[in-house]
């Protein structure tokens, strides 16, 4: 059985989880609190971080854009980077906006800051963070609006793998009541049509004990 070594709160974990979804390769998930830095996950992935893909032949791949082009390389259809190259290298281009400056500029101001510190019991949110995450999202929910009123899905006309990045980072968010919806309908429409398909089934069924859901995130109609 292949596993998946994850956080339910984790960006990257979630991209994974959305990919699997959407190419139907069933895998086992394996919580993991990677700040635990347990021995036998350190073997797996030297780097200590979540998530980590163990295939049934025992290959194991770290990192979520290792694993999402493995799984594109070897996993069955949909594919989701493009077979043109200019539409290939901007679902990678956007993929790569969210994992490392949305990541940056909103996720861990926002989410580290509020929910992951307090997993770790390493102390309180910093306010400063809080409310340069709350100002940055703003910006990228613009931006993601933007895009749509031009475009069928984030990178072009196809599904593709920006668009899991792209909502994986912001799914975090939305767990915890803080993406601003009002204030782009072109983004909110996008992420609703994401939302509801089965792919994205498990990730609106995730509870963290202590941290219950906002009563919207789970609302396809929300
Ligand atoms: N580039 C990595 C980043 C993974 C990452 O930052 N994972 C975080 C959770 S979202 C983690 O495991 N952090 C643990 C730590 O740094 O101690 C990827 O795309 O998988």
């Amino acid at each position: 059985m292949r596993r998946l070594f994850h956080l339910p709160l984790s960006p990257f974990s979630r991209k994974v989880r959305l990919v699997l979804g959407e190419k139907r390769i069933e895998t086992e998930l394996v919580e993991e609190l990677p700040w635990d830095r347990r021995i036998d996950f350190l073997r797996l992935n030297p780097a200590g971080e979540v998530p980590v893909f163990v295939d049934e032949d025992g290959q194991t791949i770290a990192d979520s854009t290792a694993i999402c082009e493995y799984l594109e390389e070897t996993g069955p259809t949909p594919l989701l980077l493009p077979s043109d190259s200019i539409d290939r290298a901007e679902a990678r281009r956007l993929a790569g906006w969210f994992d490392s400056k949305f990541h940056r500029e909103v996720t861990v101001n926002l989410v580290y800051e509020r929910v992951n510190k307090r997993l770790m019991k390493a102390g309180y949110p910093d306010s400063a963070c809080v409310k340069a995450g709350a100002k940055n999202v703003k910006y990228h929910l613009e931006y993601v609006g933007w895009l749509m009123e031009g475009r069928n899905w984030l990178a072009g006309d196809q599904l593709s793998i920006a668009d899991f990045a792209a909502a994986a980072h912001l799914s975090c968010l939305d767990y915890c009541g803080d993406v601003p919806w009002e204030i782009s309908p072109p983004a909110k429409d996008w992420y609703a049509r994401l939302k509801s398909r089965p792919c994205f089934r498990p990730l609106l069924a995730d509870h963290i004990p202590g941290f219950p859901s906002k009563p919207h995130y789970s609302d396809l109609d929300f």
